[in-house]
């Protein structure tokens, strides 16, 4: 009987949301979209995530309100949901290939990690120059141009994607200056790399570069999208 509430209720909250939805997907960009869509969506657990498909993870939003009557319990959950999706936005890193030989991939890995970011897709791969080229395509005019892309296909490159509320731009702050002589200590080019042209990591540097470097490294079939049990915990207002 409860269950049979609850059910109704999430249909009705889903009405309720789906005039907006098609809007929002549409002016929020792809990565967003896609999130948020899941989230409403999908009951397919996300270790599922290699065949394609993302679901809302365990726990769920019923969790995390109590006390509430069903039906405004489910459409407040449904809608958190929304919101909590569309605020959360993708970024792509990728380990260069000296922080790969240097054994750094799980030092840096754990960084994004440790701050509350999700990693949504994660691969290795030797990149060809032509693709290096592509990838750095708005430095074509600049000298070390060559031998950036040479460098970038020299050997495996840990390329992701990382999701959050202000990932793009905080993930820059966690990976620091370009010049790791004028980056912070506890950056990661601060304290793992000492030159320029070595300095271990790539971060996109805006909303669209983010757009296009992950559409660029990835199929959308290779990025998931879930909600993690600690997300609760990371996100919140009082
Ligand atoms: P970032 O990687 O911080 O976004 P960028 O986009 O300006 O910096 O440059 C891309 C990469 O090119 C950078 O990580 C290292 C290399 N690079 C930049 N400036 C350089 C320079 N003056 N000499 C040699 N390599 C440079
Ligand atoms: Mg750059």
């Amino acid at each position: 009987m409860a269950s049979q509430v609850c059910k109704s209720a999430s249909r009705a909250a889903r009405s309720l949301l789906s005039a907006s939805k098609a809007s929002r997907f549409h002016s929020q960009g792809r990565a967003v979209g896609a999130a948020a869509a899941v989230s409403l969506s999908s009951k397919v657990p996300f270790w599922s995530s290699s065949h394609g498909r993302g679901g809302s993870g365990s726990g769920s939003a019923s969790s995390w309100i109590s006390g509430a009557i069903a039906l405004p319990a489910a459409a407040y959950m449904f809608q958190d949901q929304e919101v909590h999706a569309a605020e959360l936005e993708r970024t792509f890193i990728a380990i260069k290939p000296d922080g790969v030989q240097r054994g750094l991939i799980s030092e840096i890995i754990s960084r994004f990690e440790r701050k509350g970011y999700k990693l949504v897709g994660i691969k290795v791969v030797i990149p060809s120059k032509d693709f290096a080229k592509q990838h750095y395509h708005d430095l074509k005019e600049r000298p070390f141009f060559d031998g950036l892309c040479d460098f970038l296909s020299s050997g495996p490159v840990i390329a992701m994607v990382w999701e959050g509320q202000g990932v793009i731009t905080y993930g820059r702050k966690l990976i620091g200056a370009t010049d790791p002589q004028k980056s912070e200590p506890g950056t990661i080019r601060g304290d793992l790399a000492v030159v320029v042209g070595r300095n271990i990591i790539h971060g996109s540097d805006g909303p669209e570069t983010a757009k296009d470097e992950i559409k660029l490294w990835f199929k959308p079939e290779e990025l998931v999208s879930f909600t993690s049990n600690a997300e609760k915990w990371i996100y919140g207002a009082n």
